[in-house]
C-alpha cells in the first residue's frame, strides 16, 4: 500500500552483522503459508537478485511460483529495475483468478515499466502480459505504486504512479495514471491525473511526488502525498481520495491543517506515507510527538457515502502515547510506517496494525520493530489491544537486531473462517543463517505461534524479501 522514495535512504543506516538462528527450516522447504487463505500471498522484494527484483506468489494449494523479468521474458533495458516494486491483486478478466499489476519502478533510465500479468489454471508465467504504455520518459518512475479498484458496473480501474513526472513543466510534481479494464480483460486508454486536473485538490508543484502513494477505495483511489508542502512547510504531506463522478474526477484532500483535522502540518511530517485500503488509516511516521522526534503517528478517517455525497471525517489521531495504544513514543520509532486493516481476531470487529519497524526492543536491539493492533475508531464493539514483536507474540528471534518487524504490513482474507482475515508482517531486515537482511513474512495467528517463511529457495542476501505486501 505504500511506497516510498526515501526508502532506500532508510534501510542504507543499518546493516549490523552478528548472527542469529534462523526462524524457521529455510532454503526451499518452508511450509506453504497460504493454506487456509481466500488467495494467493504475493510477496514483492525489489532488492531481489541484486536489484532486479522478484514477486514470490505462495497459493493457497501450496504450490508457489517465482516471477522475475527474466522468467516472464521482459527486457527492462539496464540492471536493477527493481521490479515487484509495487504489487496489486485482483481478478481483472473476470474469469475467477486472481491477476497481478506489477511495477519496475528503477526500470528504463527511470522511466518504470509495469505490467499486467493475467493468471492462467497453470500460472502467471503461462497467462497473458499486458504492459501499461502511456507516453513517458526517464526520471518518471512509472509504477512506483500500483491499485485496482471496482467501479459499480463491473469496470475495474488499474492505477499507477509515475511520482517523478513533469506536469506542465513543473518537475516531480508527478500523476498517476489511470488505465479502465473491460470485464473482458481489454485495456483502454490511459488517463494522466495530476493535481492540476479538474476536479483533484492541490495543484500541481515542484517535488511534490504525487503518486508515491496509492491505496485502492471504492469507485477510485487513494493517494498520499507525503511530499506534498503545506504552507512553507515541506514535505508535509496530504491525502486525496480520487473518484470517477457523473462528470468527471471528483475528489477530497485533506492534511493536518485542513478543519477538522487534529495536528499541525510540520516540515518532513510525512502525512501519507502510508495508507491503508480505503484511507482509514493514513501514517505521519516522521510526526514529533510532543518533543520526541520522529515517533510517528496515524490519523484515522471515517468514509461515508458514494459519490458527490461521499464525505470524509477526522477520528482520532493516535501515537504511542495515545491511550489505548501499546508502547511509548521514543526518538526515532516511525510509527506509522506502515497500516493496514481487518477482521484479525475478533469476528465483526475490525482492527487496524500500524508499524513501528525501527522500535528498539529490549533496551538494545536497534531496528527491532514492533507491530501494534488495536479497534479501529468508530467500529461497534472492541477487539484486545495486541502489541506484537518476535520473542513477543511473533515467530522469530531478536538477537541480531534490524529486522525491521512491520516496515511492511498486508491483509488477506481467510476463506478457513469467513469474514476474518490474516495479518501479514514484512520484517525485511531478518537475518537467515549466514544471510545478512534476507528477510521473512510473519503471519500473526492471534493465540498461537502464527508462522515465518522466506522466499522461494535459497535465501537471498540483502533481499529484504517482504519490503512489500
Ligand atoms: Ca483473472
Ligand atoms: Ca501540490
Ligand atoms: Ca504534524
Ligand atoms: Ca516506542
Amino acid at each position: 500500500m505504500r511506497r516510498g522514495l526515501i526508502a532506500a535512504v532508510v534501510l542504507a543506516v543499518a546493516a549490523l552483522g552478528s548472527t542469529e538462528a534462523p526462524v524457521l527450516a529455510a532454503d526451499g522447504d518452508d511450509p506453504a503459508p497460504a493454506t487456509g487463505l481466500a488467495r494467493a500471498i504475493v510477496v514483492g522484494s525489489p532488492f531481489g537478485g541484486g536489484s532486479d527484483g522478484r514477486v514470490d506468489v505462495f497459493r493457497p494449494d501450496g504450490t508457489s511460483e517465482l516471477l522475475t523479468t527474466n522468467s516472464l521474458g521482459f527486457t527492462t533495458g539496464r540492471a536493477g529495475t527493481e521490479f515487484g516494486d509495487a504489487v496489486a491483486v485482483g481478478d481483472l478478466d473476470s474469469d475467477g483468478l486472481d491477476d497481478l499489476v506489477v511495477g519496475a519502478w528503477f526500470a528504463n533510465n527511470y522511466g518504470g515499466r509495469t505490467w499486467i500479468l493475467f493468471n492462467s489454471p497453470t500460472g502467471y508465467a503461462a497467462g497473458k502480459h499486458v504492459e501499461l504504455t502511456p507516453n513517458r520518459i526517464g526520471g518518471d518512475y512509472f509504477g512506483a505504486a500500483v491499485a485496482i479498484t471496482s467501479r459499480s458496473g463491473g469496470r475495474k480501474d488499474v492505477w499507477v504512479g509515475a511520482p517523478g513526472r513533469t506536469v506542465s513543466g513543473v518537475p516531480a510534481a508527478g500523476v498517476v495514471w489511470r488505465f479502465t479494464v473491460s470485464s473482458s480483460g481489454s485495456v483502454g486508454t490511459p488517463k494522466a491525473v495530476s493535481q492540476n486536473t479538474s476536479g483533484v485538490p492541490g495543484s500541481a508543484e515542484p517535488g511534490d511526488w504525487f503518486g508515491s502513494v496509492l491505496a485502492p477505495a471504492s469507485e477510485g483511489v487513494v493517494v498520499g502525498v507525503p511530499d506534498e508542502a503545506i504552507g512553507k512547510h515541506t514535505d508535509a504531506g496530504m491525502v486525496e481520495w480520487i473518484w470517477q463522478g457523473g462528470r468527471g474526477l471528483e475528489g477530497i484532500g485533506l492534511s493536518q491543517d485542513s478543519p477538522g483535522v487534529p495536528g499541525v502540518a510540520e516540515t518532513g511530517d510525512m502525512f501519507g506515507w502510508s495508507v491503508s485500503a480505503g484511507g482509514e488509516v493514513v501514517g505521519a511516521p516522521w510526526e514529533d510527538v510532543g518533543s520526541t522526534k520522529d515517533a510517528g503517528g496515524v490519523q484515522t478517517f471515517r468514509i461515508s457515502g458514494t459519490g458527490e455525497s461521499r464525505a470524509v471525517a477526522a477520528g482520532p489521531a493516535l501515537s504511542q502515547n495515545s491511550a489505548g495504544v501499546p508502547g511509548t513514543a521514543e526518538k526515532g520509532d516511525l510509527f506509522g510506517y506502515a497500516v493496514t486493516t481487518g477482521v484479525f481476531e475478533c469476528p465483526g470487529v475490525r482492527s487496524m496494525a500500524v508499524g513501528s519497524p525501527y522500535e528498539t526492543l529490549g533496551g538494545s536491539w536497534a531496528y527491532g520493530g514492533t507491530v501494534a493492533v488495536t479497534t479501529l475508531p468508530g467500529e461497534q464493539g472492541t477487539c484486545p489491544t495486541r502489541s506484537l514483536a518476535q520473542e513477543a507474540g511473533l515467530p522469530g528471534s531478536i538477537g541480531a537486531g534490524n529486522e525491521q518487524t512491520g516496515r511492511s504490513l498486508g491483509t488477506v482474507a481467510r476463506a478457513d473462517v469467513a469474514g476474518t482475515d490474516q495479518l501479514l508482517i514484512g520484517a525485511p531486515g531478518e537475518q537467515m543463517g549466514n544471510a545478512n537482511e534476507a528477510g521473512i513474512v510473519i503471519g500473526w495467528t492471534p493465540g498461537a505461534s502464527g508462522f515465518a517463511f522466506g522466499r522461494i529457495g535459497l535465501d537471498g542476501e540483502f533481499d529484504h524479501f517482504g519490503s512489500v505486501l
